[in-house]
């Protein structure tokens, strides 16, 4: 599924089986919405009260009707539930040798440890194409480490760890996306809002080497 202009750009191949399951649910209920409305309007007109049909017929339930209604929609939400719970479970479950991102979340800004100890503020940022898994954690507070372009969001808990795992498309290499705290963790949430970048598993490379250098020296 491509890109939409209603929908933030979907980086990974989980988020675009996402936006597919958004979707099917948008379409059943749109479908049954629909219905129901124009039924409404059906029924309101054509046994409204007229001289000739002027009092109601009594109907004692039909058991058939009652059946499918009740069937139908109870179909149709273990078909959802089905879905939602494997790519519950998909995103947490990171396939083979994934390079691991620690995400710390801090009043109010996120912390990075990349796995050769560079460590950044709001910078965050990933190679495309590779599984990159997220081990998620808070220094304070309960935030919400929320990436709309992949459409996942974990909790960030003190004294708990949480994942979720991504692999990038590498069409979007070069190109920059918001990660906002989604957990309203004080006065300073609405200004927690890292970057995420999208870099070539080369660039990513130097600039994980290029960072490491410079952190020595501010360091040492
Ligand atoms: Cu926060």
């Amino acid at each position: 599924m491509g890109n939409s202009t209603w929908l933030p750009a979907a980086l990974t191949h989980f988020s675009q089986s996402v936006d597919g399951l958004f979707y099917g649910v948008l379409g059943v209920v749109t479908f049954f919405f629909v219905l129901v409305e124009v039924l409404l309007v059906v029924f309101l007109v054509r046994y409204r009260r007229t001289k000739r049909n002027a009092v109601g017929a009594n109907v004692h339930g039909n058991n058939k009707l009652e059946i499918l209604w009740t069937l139908i929609p109870a179909l149709i939400l273990v078909a959802i539930g089905v879905f939602s719970v494997k790519y519950v479970y998909a995103a947490q479950v990171a396939p083979a040798k994934p390079i691991v991102i620690k995400v710390i979340g801090h009043e109010w800004k996120w912390e990075f440890q990349y796995p050769n100890g560079v460590d950044t503020f709001n910078d965050l940022r990933v190679p495309a194409g590779q599984n990159v898994l997220f081990d998620i954690t808070s220094a304070d507070v309960i935030h919400g480490f929320y990436v709309p372009a992949v459409r996942l969001q974990q909790d960030a808990l003190p004294g708990r760890q949480t994942q979720f795992w991504i692999n990038v498309e590498s069409q979007y290499t070069g190109q920059t996306f918001p990660v906002p705290c989604d957990q309203f963790c004080g006065p300073g949430h609405p200004t927690m809002v890292a970057t995420m970048k999208v870099m070539s598993p080369a660039d990513f490379q130097t600039w994980l080497q290029t960072e490491k250098q410079a952190q020595k020296t501010s360091q040492g």
